[in-house]
């Protein structure tokens, strides 16, 4: 099955040791069906995403010059249509806001469109039945493996804040959910527990009866924002879904957040889901995969830092039940995908890559590293969020809450 192919084992222009031949010839076929006519120099891999296998294509002649070739892993994304609809949908309403107000810090770079192919038809089913899509490349951008300074920070966080901000009107029921479940924490430890009833093993391992007893003492954290929704706190909106470093971008001079990409969760959803990851995904400076499990913390300065700059530009659209969600949505996130790796690990790693046995389970480890850092400072991050509060009503002159 090809979602054994690991990306990571594809070398640059397609030559060289490891390289994944298959791949890169199936990466031609699709590209000849979305591009007629356009000869490709370079398939080089991109990104880091556990999920699609990603290539950065540069072509011989012709604008773009650089396009990203995506195959959608169709285990987790079995509707592809309704991605392709989604981002349609995504790219016109920010390209709309930003003709709207050009000078108000977005980067057109932002607005990452599907190509290729003809209106209505811009992917490609290849005969072994995998989905093929082209998308814009964001030029002169760069991700980053580390906010190693409060401006990084302050950038990540408006990053997020700009995409919030900018589809705070788009009106969620025009997007599908491309992922029915996703960022619904309640299902994830229904998962779990048919998973643990089944056992297949994967809970013998070192380190699982911890994740067990940690899980175990997190079950009421689950529904933690499901429940405001339902006592009408909370309300859909659009969520990137996946607002993790990786795939926050940022100008390659300037260091200016550029762009949100890897869109195929954006959906309706509870913006907490998206404030949540971001902060916790940011905020562990040596990232979800640290080779030392005992370096995992959460950073204070940096959530400081990311909170602020993400309240700069969204912070207007927030209420305050949204503030005092803040803290629980960040607890909740580590253990959300704590749990969602230890599940994997326990069902035989079957929707995460992983590049060793057991993979899983130390990637769940560190989440639960980084949730037990963020209890032990939740009076400092509850702090972080009045004062970042306190600032944003000031600007917005809203001080009656
Ligand atoms: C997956 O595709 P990627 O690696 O950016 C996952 C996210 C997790 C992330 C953890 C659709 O994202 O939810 O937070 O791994 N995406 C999906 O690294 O499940």
């Amino acid at each position: 099955m090809n979602y054994e192919l690991r990306i990571a084992d594809v070398g640059a222009g397609g030559a060289g040791v490891g390289v994944n031949r298959e791949l890169i010839a199936a990466a031609r076929a699709a590209l000849a069906q979305l591009l007629p006519g356009r000869e490709a120099t370079s398939f080089e891999p991109l990104g880091s995403g556990h999920i699609n296998d990603t290539l950065l294509v540069t072509l011989a002649a012709g604008a773009p010059r650089q396009v990203v070739l995506q195959r959608l892993n169709r285990a987790v994304f079995p509707e592809p249509e309704k991605i392709m609809a989604n981002l349609t949908v995504l790219a016109d309403h920010l390209a709309a806001r930003l003709a709207k107000e050009p000078l108000a810090g977005a980067d057109p770079r932002m607005v990452v469109r599907p190509l290729g192919g003809s209106a209505g038809h811009r992917y490609f089913r290849d005969p072994g039945g995998d989905f093929w899509r082209l998308i814009t490349y964001v030029e002169d951008a760069v991700h980053r493996e580390a906010l190693a300074t409060p401006e990084a920070a302050r950038e990540a966080g408006r990053g997020l804040g700009l995409f919030h901000r900018l589809t705070a009107d788009l009106d969620p029921a025009r997007l599908a959910d491309t992922l029915p479940g996703f960022h619904v924490a309640p299902g994830y430890l229904t998962a779990y527990d048919r998973l643990l009833a089944e056992s297949k093993g994967g809970d013998d391992w070192p380190g699982a009866a911890d994740c067990r007893q940690i899980i175990a003492a997190h079950r009421e954290l689950a529904g933690v924002l499901e429940e405001a929704a339902g006592r009408g706190l909370l309300s859909p909106r659009v969520i990137h879904g996946d607002p993790r470093l990786a795939n926050l971008l940022f100008d390659r001079e300037s260091g200016r957040a550029v762009a949100l990409v890897d869109l195929d969760t954006v959906k309706p959803g509870l913006l907490h889901y998206d404030l949540g990851d971001c902060l916790r995904s940011c905020g562990n400076p040596v990232g979800d995969d640290p080779a030392d499990l005992n370096a995992v913390r959460f950073d204070l300065e940096i959530g400081r830092e990311l909170l602020g700059g993400y309240l700069t530009e969204a912070g207007s659209t927030l209420s305050q039940a949204d503030y005092d969600l803040i803290y629980p949505a960040v607890r909740l996130l580590a253990f959300e995908l704590g749990l969602r790796f230890f599940s994997d690990h326990l069902a035989g790693d079957l929707y995460f890559k992983t590049a060793r046995p057991g993979h899983n389970l130390y990637r769940a480890l560190v989440q639960f590293r980084l949730l037990a850092s963020i209890e032990a400072q939740e009076g400092e991050i509850r702090a972080i969020v009045a004062a970042g509060e306190n600032m944003s009503n000031r600007k917005t002159g809203n001080n009656e809450q």
